[in-house]
C-alpha cells in the first residue's frame, strides 16, 4: 500500500455545504403544546442513481407513522420517491419527521428549513443512519429542534411527550436536542429487543402507496457480520433479531390481504433484511410455512450472504418460495481486500455460490466496492472481466464511500481522506476520498467504463437471445440509468473537475 498526500487542505466535516442560519439556530427546547397532525418526510437524493427509477421508500417512517395513528395522531408519510410533498398537509401539521441516509441529508435539511419557513413554530424531527453518528450536524443547522439516534420503534409515546413539553429530552433515551443553548443527548436507546412489537408498516399512510409494484418487508434486523464499510451493525446491532415465524407469516398474509382489499398489485416483494438467511433454520421454517400456506408473493428478492447455497436445502425451498433473485455484495474480486475489510468470504465461495444459483435459476444482483487500498483501473477491468464471465444478472460497482458511523469513515478522516464533503456526492457513484493507488479521475472513469462494458447492448441482446426477459430488462435499465448519469450537466462538471485535478494527484503518488 502505498502511502500519498493531499494537494490542498481538506475541508472538515462541519464545513457542510447546507449553511446554517444562526438566526434560526434553536436556542432553547421547543416545545408543541397538542400535536394532532404529523407529516413525516423521506426526501429523495438530488441528481440520478442506479436507484432513482426504484419507488421503494425505506420502512422507519411507515413504522413511526403507524405508531402515531395508534396512538390517535393524524399521520401522512410523504416517501419523494413515491411522490411529492403536499405542503398543505405540512402547513397543517404540528411537527415534521424526517427520515434521512448519507446522500439525502442535505436534502433532508433543507427541506426542514422550508418547513420551518412556511410553519413557523413547526418542531422538526430527523432520524435516519445519517444523523444517528453526527446528531451535532443537524441541530447545528438551525433547522432541526431534534435528533433521534438508533431505531425509534416504541419510542414514539416518550418523543410525543417530550415535543409536547411533557418530559424532559434526558427522558427520552435516544433523543439529542438543545436546551438553554447547550446541546442535550439522552443515553442511547438499546435496540428494539422483540421485532414482533414493531408494526406491520400500514402502507396505506404513505403518499402514492398504490404506486409500489414492489412490497418492502422487514422480517429481521442487523447482520453478525462487520464489514468495515457498513454502518449496518452500529446502527442495528450485531446480534440478529428476527420476527417470530408467526408474526413473519402474518405480514406476509396481510400482503397477500393489501393486495386484494386495497387493489394493491405489486409484483414482488423485497425482503429489506441486511442478512436475510443468517439464521437459516430460521429461514426454512419460515418459507416452508409460507409455501404450505400458500401465501407467496408472485417473485421474492432478498439481500443474503453468497453463504446462503451453501445449503442445498434451503436453496430449493427458497426456490419453491418463488425467490427469483439475490443481492449480494461480493465487494472485492481480490482475497486479500475482502480479508482486510472483514468481509469473511473468498473469491472462490462466491464462484462456487453462482453455479449453485445459476443451477437453481435464482438471478443474482452483484454489488462490488471500488477504491479500497490496493485498487487501481485495472482492478476494476478485471472486476469487469469477472463479472461477464460469471454472468451476473446484474452489478453495481460502487465506489468505496466513507460512510458515518464506518471504521473507514474513521480512517479516512484521520488521514485526512477525505476530498469531498458534499453528501450529496456520498451515494457511492462520486468518489469523494483519496484513492491510495490512483487518482481519483481514473477510479471513477474506470468504474464507469466497467458499467458501461457490462451494461452494453450486446449483453442486453445476448439475454434476449435466450428468452431471459427479466434479465434483458434489468440490464436494459442499467444502460439507460448509466447513460443518464453520463449525460448529467452536474456529473459532467464533476467529472471535469477530478480531471483538472489530476495531474497535482498524479505528482503526489509519483512522490509517494
Ligand atoms: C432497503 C434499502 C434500500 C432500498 C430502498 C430504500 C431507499 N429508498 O433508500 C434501495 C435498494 C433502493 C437502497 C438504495 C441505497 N441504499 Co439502502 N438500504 C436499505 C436497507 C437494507 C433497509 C432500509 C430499511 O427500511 N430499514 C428498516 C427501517 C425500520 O430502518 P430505518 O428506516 O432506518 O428506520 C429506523 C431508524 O433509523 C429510526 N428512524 C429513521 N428515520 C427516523 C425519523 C424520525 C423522526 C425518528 C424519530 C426515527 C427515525 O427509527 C426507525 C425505526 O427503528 C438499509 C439497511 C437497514 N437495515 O436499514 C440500507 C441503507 C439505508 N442503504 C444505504 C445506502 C448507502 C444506500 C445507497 C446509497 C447504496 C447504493 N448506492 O446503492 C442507495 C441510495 C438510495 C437512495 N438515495 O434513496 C445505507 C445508508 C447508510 C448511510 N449512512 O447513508 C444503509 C444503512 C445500508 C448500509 N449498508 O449501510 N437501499
Ligand atoms: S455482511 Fe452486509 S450487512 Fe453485514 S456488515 Fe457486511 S456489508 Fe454490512
Amino acid at each position: 500500500m502505498r502511502s500519498w498526500k493531499i494537494p490542498a487542505p481538506v475541508p472538515r466535516m462541519s464545513q457542510h455545504r447546507y449553511a446554517c442560519l444562526p438566526s434560526q439556530a434553536c436556542q432553547g427546547v421547543l416545545r408543541v403544546p397538542k400535536i394532532k397532525q404529523i407529516a413525516l418526510i423521506e426526501p429523495r437524493q438530488s441528481g440520478i442513481h442506479v436507484f432513482s427509477g426504484t419507488a421503494l421508500p425505506r420502512l422507519g417512517l411507515p413504522i413511526l407513522a403507524t405508531e402515531l395513528d395508534r396512538m390517535g395522531i393524524k399521520a401522512r408519510v410523504f416517501a419523494e420517491a413515491l411522490s411529492p410533498i403536499d405542503w398543505r398537509y405540512v402547513r397543517e401539521s404540528q411537527a415534521v419527521f424526517l427520515s434521512s441516509i448519507t446522500p439525502t441529508v442535505n436534502r433532508a435539511y433543507a427541506l426542514a428549513a422550508e418547513a420551518k419557513s412556511q410553519v413557523p413554530g413547526i418542531a422538526t424531527v430527523i432520524g435516519g443512519p445519517h444523523v444517528t453518528f453526527l446528531p451535532e450536524e443537524a441541530l447545528g443547522t438551525g433547522a432541526i429542534d431534534y435528533v433521534f439516534r438508533g431505531e425509534a420503534d416504541g419510542a414514539i409515546a416518550e418523543l410525543i411527550s417530550v415535543l409536547s413539553g411533557e418530559a424532559q429530552i434526558a427522558d427520552c433515551p435516544g433523543l439529542s436536542g438543545i436546551a438553554d443553548g447547550q446541546t442535550v443527548h439522552a443515553p442511547d436507546r438499546p435496540p428494539t429487543r422483540d421485532l414482533d412489537s414493531v408494526p406491520w408498516p400500514d402502507m396505506s399512510l404513505i403518499a402514492g402507496w398504490h404506486r409500489l409494484r414492489t412490497m418492502p418487508m422487514e422480517l429481521s434486523r442487523g447482520c453478525p457480520f462487520d464489514c468495515d464499510f457498513c454502518c449496518v451493525v452500529r446502527m442495528f446491532g450485531r446480534r440478529c433479531r428476527r420476527k417470530s415465524i408467526e408474526a413473519a407469516l402474518d405480514q406476509l398474509e396481510r400482503k397477500a390481504f393489501a393486495e386484494r382489499s386495497l387493489g394493491l398489485k405489486p409484483k414482488s416483494v423485497f425482503i429489506y433484511d441486511d442478512n436475510h438467511t443468517a439464521n437459516r433454520e430460521w429461514a426454512k421454517r419460515l418459507w416452508e410455512a409460507a409455501i404450505a400456506r400458500d401465501i407467496l408473493p408472485p417473485s421474492v428478492f432478498m439481500q443474503t450472504r453468497a453463504d446462503v447455497t451453501e445449503d442445498l436445502e434451503l436453496m430449493g425451498i427458497l426456490r419453491r418460495a418463488n425467490c427469483h433473485q439475490f443481492f449480494w455484495g461480493i465487494e472485492s474480486i481480490d482475497d486479500a481486500t475482502l480479508a482486510s475489510v472483514g468481509k469473511h468470504q473468498t473469491v472462490m465461495q462466491v464462484e462456487a455460490a453462482l453455479r449453485v444459483a445459476r443451477a437453481h435459476r435464482v438471478r443474482v444482483h452483484g454489488m462490488f466496492v471500488l477504491g479500497f487500498d490496493g485498487d487501481t483501473p485495472e482492478t476494476v477491468q478485471r472486476t469487469t472481466q469477472w463479472a461477464l464471465r460469471h454472468d451476473l444478472t446484474t452489478i453495481q460497482f460502487l465506489l468505496l464511500t466513507p460512510l458515518p458511523g464506518t471504521p473507514v469513515y474513521a480512517r479516512m478522516i484521520e488521514a485526512d481522506r477525505i476530498t469531498d464533503t458534499n453528501w450529496d456526492h456520498y451515494d457511492a457513484h462520486h468518489i469523494v476520498f483519496q484513492p491510495a493507488a490512483t487518482t481519483r479521475f481514473r477510479l471513477q472513469l474506470a468504474a464507469m467504463k466497467g458499467m458501461g462494458k457490462f451494461y452494453s447492448w450486446p449483453r442486453i441482446a445476448a439475454a434476449a437471445n435466450r428468452y431471459h426477459w427479466a434479465t434483458a430488462y434489468l440490464r436494459a435499465q442499467g444502460h439507460r440509468v448509466l447513460r443518464a448519469w453520463l449525460k448529467a450537466a452536474e456529473n459532467r462538471a464533476y467529472l471535469r473537475s477530478l480531471r483538472a485535478a489530476e495531474p497535482r494527484e498524479l505528482r503526489t503518488l509519483v512522490r509517494a
